[in-house]
């Protein structure tokens, strides 16, 4: 299935009366290299949209804070994540791309929100539970409320469409609850309240080596997902080892995931149905498929990341692109928090 059609058409009506398009908002987490579930499910999807929303793309250093990292490769997948934005076709005049930490109402209006919101619901969210089941007995703050710095992202900009995936939906809910909350509370509209906007099915990208498990930056096995930086033999040889299933026949099974995922990430590329290629696929074995999807992600990502490399070589343009993104997302960011400020007693500072 196609992955990129249903970008919600944007309200005329208010168009044509503020003559301002909807605003999109969405990011990545730096905690590692990106993967190819992070292009196919977010980058290569955000391209078609700022053609018709005012979009904020950004790399939340911050979220990476969840996790204990490296500080030198944190700058480093932070700097990359951002060069693959712009190598990914993203364009930088069309779009603000930035970084979170450069923002720094996003912190703020998070520390405003917290005061706002309820240990009940936080503790209901799935991906808290999910991941603080892996960190044993130390199981940091952040990981409890990152979701409440995700709503201050969100509700900073007076975002209309957060594209997310399923599991993520729950979080946006949380942000349009705190919204509603706080504009109830102090009987006027701090905050625009944000809709998901969730991508059909098949945007969704496997592990190579679980694919009952999302493509993940931060899985233990090099195996199981292709990072962004992948060489091409590398990729080559990731997909030679890619867990499908039994039996030898191609087909769109639920009970075949290993072979769904590799038809769904060459479904995401070639926007053909799952369908269509199937019937390709007639009276071939696993092994052709393995080998197809690896020549057709070679050549998607690879360009991509020797792009990458150039843009990170010469750094001086990727740094004013970051800067004057940042300063034109803080105007709007300091909008909102000034609203916010005055609503809840808190003198502004003079900026
Ligand atoms: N496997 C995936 N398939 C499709 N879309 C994906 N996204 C991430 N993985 C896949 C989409 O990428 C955007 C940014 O996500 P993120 O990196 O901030 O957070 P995540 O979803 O938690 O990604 P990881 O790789 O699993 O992070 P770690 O390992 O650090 O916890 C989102 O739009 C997401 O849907």
């Amino acid at each position: 299935m196609s992955i990129s059609t249903t970008v919600p058409a944007p309200n005329s009506k208010m168009n044509s009366e503020s003559n301002t398009k909807k605003v999109m908002l969405s990011a990545v987490t730096p905690s590692n290299t990106l993967t190819l579930g992070n292009y196919l499910g977010a980058l290569k999807n955000w391209v078609g949209f700022y053609e018709n929303y005012d979009c904020y793309f950004f790399s939340v250093d911050l979220h990476a804070l969840t996790a204990r990292q490296d500080p030198k490769a944190l700058l480093d997948h932070t700097l990359r994540a951002l060069a693959n934005y712009l190598a990914a076709g993203i364009d930088p005049k069309k779009a603000k791309l930035f970084i979170q930490s450069h923002v720094r109402q996003h912190a703020e209006l998070s520390w405003i929100l917290t005061c706002h919101a309820y240990m009940g619901e936080l503790s209901r969210m799935t991906q808290f539970k999910d991941k603080s089941s892996k960190q044993g007995q130390n199981i940091g703050c952040g990981i409890f409320s990152y979701p409440i710095l995700m709503a201050a992202d969100i509700l900073l900009y007076q975002t209309d469409l957060v594209p997310v995936g399923e599991d993520q939906k729950q979080h946006v809910e949380l942000t349009r609850d705190l919204a509603l909350r706080m504009n109830h509370l102090y009987d006027t509209e701090l905050f625009k309240i944000p809709e998901p906007f969730i991508a059909p099915v098949g945007a969704r990208i496997m592990s190579l080596q679980n694919p009952l498990a999302k493509m993940s930056k931060s899985d233990t096995d090099p195996n199981a997902s292709i990072f962004l930086t992948d060489s091409n033999d590398q990729i080559v040889k990731k997909f030679k080892k890619a867990v499908t299933d039994s039996g030898t026949e191609i087909t769109d099974d639920p009970a075949k995931p290993g072979v769904k995922n590799l038809l769904t990430i060459q479904s995401a590329i070639t926007k053909k149905p799952i369908a269509e290629l199937v019937e390709g696929y007639r009276g071939k074995m696993y092994g052709h498929l393995k080998l197809e999807t690896a020549e057709m992600v070679v050549a998607e990502i690879g360009p991509i990341r020797d792009k990458s490399n150039q843009i990170l070589s010469e750094q001086t343009e990727l740094m004013k692109i970051l800067r004057e993104a940042a300063q034109a997302a803080s105007v709007q960011a300091e909008l909102t928090t000034t609203k916010v400020r005055e609503a809840l007693g808190l003198l502004s500072p003079a900026r």
